[in-house]
């Protein structure tokens, strides 16, 4: 097949599904090509089957804002007329959704007919997407794509509740590249890290505040009292600043370090003996299913779809949203030394069930199944 693939091509968990889904679609020799406003991240080298087309933006003294989904739209426009593709995959349901509604009825005046495929991520259905402003038009978008896929059953379960949805929706969960996402031998890291072989907690997020930072640090603060550990916080954003302040305030900068945006997060998972999400919202959890491929147990809420990946008792603890002494007692369970290489070979089993392997098929046998029914 000939997919376009579109997305955000910068940080964030919806690129980079979209992104390895591309390259896994192109390895088993399918054409792809990406349709976005930069060359997304895990895309920097040659293949025969992947193509890049970079959305123009022009600018005008009378745009406040320059009409991206305008732009978009008519990049695919373009895009699936002159490499005559089968069909649109569109990730993120605002604004791309709507673009390739808009690019699908200018093809149709073509005579071209190209079905959409729009996958949901999270927070354009859980946060962005419901708000008043998005809403009729996210609305609308979903109604008319051909096929409409979740990363999990508690977003598809999200989506009918917020919106009017008239259509199917079909659960395709995210999935883990294991050739990368694997335990690597790294001690002398490790011991940089840990010198008197402390425990090693990990977390990393956009530092949003439905991420809830804070309760990781006061986890840790709780952990650290009990035992000798370290906590590696990675990623950046708006919250940043404010845990920094946490850290101070609690006295725990010396047992605390922020590593920024690093690309090799594999490289800290295959250290770390704990990894935390706490999330208030939380539609599949990639970067815990990251973890757990690097062997990593993964203590979280029960947000949104994480329960679907992280088995409470099994591959480390699901605990209530904001229980801070339910998950520092859970932590202090799994970090105990006969306790955690059972939940660390768990969590491996687990991630294996994710392998792209057994979901790019799907993701196959969904276009196929879109493309002979519309
Ligand atoms: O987590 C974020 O805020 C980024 C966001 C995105 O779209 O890039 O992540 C969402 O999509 C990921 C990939 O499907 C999911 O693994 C994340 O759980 C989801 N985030 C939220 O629902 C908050």
């Amino acid at each position: 097949m000939k997919i376009g693939i579109v997305c955000y091509p910068t940080f964030g968990g919806s690129g980079v599904v979209a992104t390895e889904l591309g390259k896994g679609l192109a390895k088993v020799g399918h054409e792809v090509h990406f349709i976005t406003y930069k060359q997304p991240m895990r895309l920097d080298f040659f293949s025969e089957n992947l193509f890049y087309h970079e959305v123009d933006i022009k600018s005008y003294p009378l745009f406040e804002f320059a009409p991206y989904e305008l732009a978009l739209a008519s990049k695919m426009v373009s895009v699936v007329k002159y490499e005559r593709l089968d069909l649109l995959h569109v990730h993120y349901a605002i604004p791309h959704a709507s673009s390739a509604y808009m690019a699908k009825q200018i093809l149709r005046t073509e005579g071209i007919h190209i079905p959409i495929v729009t996958t949901l991520h999270g927070t354009d259905i859980t946060l962005v997407g419901k708000d008043p402003s998005y809403e009729p038009v996210v609305t609308f978008s979903i109604n008319e794509s051909d096929g409409v896929t979740a990363v999990s059953a508690d977003l598809r379960k999200e989506t009918y509740a917020y919106f009017d949805i008239k259509r199917e929706i079909d659960v395709i969960p995210n999935f883990i590249d294991l050739d990368r996402f694997k335990k690597q031998r790294k001690e002398h890291f490790k011991k940089a890290i840990c010198p008197n072989d402390e425990k090693l907690l990990v977390h990393t997020s956009n530092f949003r505040k439905v991420k809830r930072v804070e309760d990781v640090i006061q986890v840790f603060f709780e952990v650290r009292k009990t035992m000798p550990a370290k906590l590696l916080l990675v990623g950046d954003g708006p919250e940043r600043d404010r845990m920094e302040r946490l850290c101070r305030t609690l006295g725990v900068c010396d047992d605390v370090r922020f590593l920024g945006k690093l690309d090799a997060v594999e490289e800290v998972l295959s250290v770390a003996d704990l990894f935390l999400m706490p999330s208030e919202k939380e539609s599949f959890g990639l970067a815990a299913l990251e973890a757990m491929a690097c062997e990593v147990p993964v203590l979280s809420s029960n947000a949104g779809g994480i329960p679907e990946l992280n088995v409470d008792g099994v591959t480390g603890f699901v605990c209530e949203i904001g229980n801070v002494a339910d998950l520092t007692e859970k932590a202090k369970i799994i970090l105990a030394d006969e306790n955690l290489q059972g939940f660390k070979d768990r969590a491996l089993a687990r991630a294996k069930e994710f392998d792209i392997a057994q979901i790019l098929p799907m993701y196959e046998a969904y276009y196929k199944k879109t493309i002979d029914t519309v």
